[in-house]
């Protein structure tokens, strides 16, 4: 088949790695509806995915993986960086000859009967001057059909790069699925990512987590920019004018939800609207005019299925109802559709469950659908997708939150006194856990501006590149930083915010702090609000200015312990911690006395 470009670096590349896993035969992507669509014949003819109601779910599929593959693995993903101190005490690490030389064995020889298929894509619009190009060799076809939504799959990507070698390399082999032969790495150094023995997402689809943070996050440390596990939402208010914020938060917040909410009828009337640019990820640089812009690498969505419902996300179902592949989800026989749990209260009785078993919703005792299991949609899809989302320059970002689940201890919400206090609430993020991972409920994982599992090189070195891009930045042209708890409970129990919509009460103050519309009141840990402040109106039956003055109350002797624990964390990193980070703590420790 003909070669879609000359670039040697492309061509000698492959050329390298046909060597290693010989291919029956090679097929280069080009991104058309024409080849995107016999392709999704083959895989339909091969069982790989399954074509849905066309009526109902239009261009929609649906795909099993293997039971023994259906998340990210945090234990066998590597940072191979030739200094250990590199890659920090929170990645796994290998040294980059011998995660080759373990990864290529794997490789070796593992395309034979297979093909090839060489996906040219663009993480960001092309042309962007934010963007970044990828190519992913993959023998798999459900990979091309994600990639193709998730990124820009174009030969486009191609003719902008030229003869650049910028672009980052991604090898996937299905091998055998074998979980004891897992292994995601990558390479910092020379802008390489190999996955083998996976075919879930997470592990796979190279241009999201794998490249878009871990890579591009080492990137950006060494190019004056930044890769973040942010989503990117814009509020239009009723003059029209639109401020953008950029949050993080770690998984189980709700963060795919946030980032397409839908106003509080009282907002609605007022003509309030939010506009969804990224629900995932954000690259952030500083633009001509001094402010920080953000674009959304992604072309898509790749949620969490379970509890997406009419409640929950309206926006996300509206997402998915056409040119959708669903993955690990309930495979409802009855009209040839899919259901997960939390989706309604009417679970389908002739099914079949994500492991591929016959399943009857009102009698089965397992869950149908994975609790990972996922839609991939269109973000344009998306009906509050942004204008901007296609913008090459990105969006101004006015406030960056960051945010976690916390019971007791963090306030609903509270502004951080400068950009250096701004990056040590972001280190010392933190989220207990829920009953619906494994392991313990109520337990606090550390987990530093969403970016634990996704940092491409020492945690605290990225914190001061955090500090450092601040420095380059005019205190008023920064974005204001600010940490959020939609999670916080009374004595019974009970949550205190309602949450879902109702956040954007709770935006809409932190866009009036930025914009210097409102008081604050200087605390401990930063400024909070005055309860009085926060616009209950229309929720008055759910939240009054006493309960929100006990969601904003800091319990000195909380703090007191959190203090302790963060000083733990930190101590991981020992001399690399930046000072700045280690003064704020001191202050912490000092204004609790
Ligand atoms: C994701 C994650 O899949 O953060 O987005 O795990
Ligand atoms: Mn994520």
């Amino acid at each position: 088949m003909e070669k879609l470009t000359s670039n040697k670096s492309i061509l000698n590349w492959i050329e390298e790695k046909v060597d290693l896993v010989k291919p029956d035969e090679i097929v280069w992507i080009d991104g058309s509806q024409e080849q995107l669509e016999a392709l999704r014949e083959q895989a339909c003819k091969s069982g790989e995915i399954k074509k849905l109601n066309e009526e109902k779910l239009p261009g929609c599929y649906i795909h099993r993986t293997a039971v023994n593959d259906v998340a990210r693995v945090e234990h066998r993903t590597f940072i191979c960086t030739s200094d250990k101190e590199q890659a920090g005490p929170t990645n796994n690490w290998m040294a980059p000859e011998e995660g080759y030389d373990l990864v290529y064995s794997i490789a070796k020889d593992s395309y034979k009967g297979r093909t090839m298929y060489v996906i040219p894509y663009s993480m960001g619009p092309i042309g962007s001057p934010l963007a970044k190009a990828g190519i992913e060799l993959t023998d798999s076809i459900y990979v091309v059909l994600n990639m193709a939504i998730m990124t820009r799959v174009d030969k486009k990507v191609l003719d902008v790069l030229g003869d650049s070698d910028d672009w980052v390399r991604g090898l996937h082999c299905r091998c055998d699925i074998d979980e004891e032969k897992r292994y995601i790495c990558h390479f910092p150094e020379d802008n390489t990512i190999i996955s083998v023995n996976s075919g879930y997402g997470g592990n796979v689809l190279l241009g999201k987590k794998c490249f878009a943070l871990r890579i591009a996050s080492y990137q950006g440390k060494n190019e004056e920019w930044m890769a973040e596990h942010m989503l990117i939402l814009g509020i239009e208010n009723p003059r029209g004018e639109v401020k953008y914020i950029c949050a993080a938060f770690p998984s189980a917040c709700g963060k795919t939800n946030l980032a397409m909410l839908i106003p509080p009828e009282t907002y609605k009337k007022k003509g309030y609207k939010v506009w969804c640019v990224g629900d995932d990820i954000a690259w952030i640089r500083k633009g001509e005019d001094g402010r920080l812009y953000a674009i959304n690498p992604e072309y898509g969505f790749f949620g969490v299925a379970p509890g997406t419902n009419e409640k929950s996300n309206p926006n996300a179902l509206k997402s998915v109802r056409k040119n959708t592949i669903f993955t690990n989800v309930v495979h409802n026989l009855e009209d040839n559709t899919v259901w997960w749990e939390g989706l309604d209260k009417n679970p389908p009785q002739n099914a079949i469950d994500w492991k591929g078993n016959k399943w009857n919703g009102k009698e089965s005792d397992v869950t149908g659908a994975h609790p990972n299991s996922r839609f991939t949609a269109p973000a344009t899809n998306c009906p509050c997708i942004s204008d901007e989302f296609e913008n090459l320059k990105g969006v101004p970002i006015s406030a960056i939150v960051f945010g976690g689940r916390r019971a007791k201890l963090a306030p609903l919400v509270y502004q951080s006194k400068d950009w250096d206090h701004g990056v040590f609430v972001g280190s010392i993020m933190a989220s207990e856990t829920t009953a619906a991972a494994a392991g313990a409920v109520g337990v606090v994982r550390r987990d530093p501006m969403a970016m634990l599992p996704f940092c491409g090189y020492n945690m605290a070195d990225y914190w001061q590149h955090w500090i450092d891009i601040g420095k380059t930045l005019d205190p008023d042209k920064a974005p204001k930083i600010f940490n959020v708890n939609w999670f916080r409970k009374d004595e019974d129990g009970k949550f205190m915010w309602p949450g879902f919509g109702d956040n954007l009460r709770v935006l809409d103050w932190i866009i009036d702090r930025c914009e210097g519309n409102v008081e604050a009141q200087e605390t401990e840990i930063g400024f909070l609000p005055k309860a009085q402040d926060i616009n209950i109106e229309g929720i008055e039956d759910e939240v009054n200015i006493g309960s929100l003055e006990k969601m904003l109350n800091i319990d000195a002797s909380l703090w007191r312990e959190e203090a302790k624990g963060i000083e733990e964390f930190y101590s991981k990193f020992g001399d690399r911690m930046p000072s700045a980070l280690n003064k704020s703590l001191k202050d912490l420790k000092e204004n609790l006395k």
